[in-house]
């Protein structure tokens, strides 16, 4: 039971070190991208971002109903502000109607993700859109 403890504690070890190297983002230095949100549409609908830029995302819904802008695939490549994870629900950040919420995020890996409201039939309705990490 020792060894394969071990083995683990080293494992964890190696992936945990490049992490703890890193500079924590700079969040003072992020840059706002206001995303809106309507029935049924994300202004703009494409984010072109560039990796490793701290930014803060302001969603606001425009209209008065709920949305959401569900992106669990472009938050797990990055960084979430500490203060901000409250925000992020399993890659899913929910506006109330009329509401604004900002979540500052840093993309740290370049790639195309897509992104929807995931609200019942929203998406089918024209809710989707692309973030380009350059
Ligand atoms: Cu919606």
């Amino acid at each position: 039971m020792r060894l394969p403890l071990l083995a683990l504690a080293a494992a964890l070890t190696a992936f945990a070190l490049p992490a703890a190297a890193q500079t924590a983002p700079d969040w003072s230095k992020a840059e706002t991208v206001t995303v809106s949100m309507s029935s049924y549409a994300f202004t703009p609908a494409m984010l072109t971002l560039k990796a490793n830029q701290p930014y803060k995302l302001v969603f606001t819904s425009t209209v008065t109903k709920d949305h959401d802008f569900a992106a669990p695939e472009l938050f797990d490549a990055g960084t979430i502000a500490p203060e901000d994870m409250s925000k992020v629900s399993k890659g899913v950040v929910e506006v109330d109607d009329g509401g604004t919420v900002a979540v500052r995020f840093m993309p740290t890996k370049p790639g195309t993700y897509n992104f929807i409201c995931d609200h019942f039939m929203h998406s089918m309705l024209g809710m989707k859109g692309t973030a380009v990490v350059q």
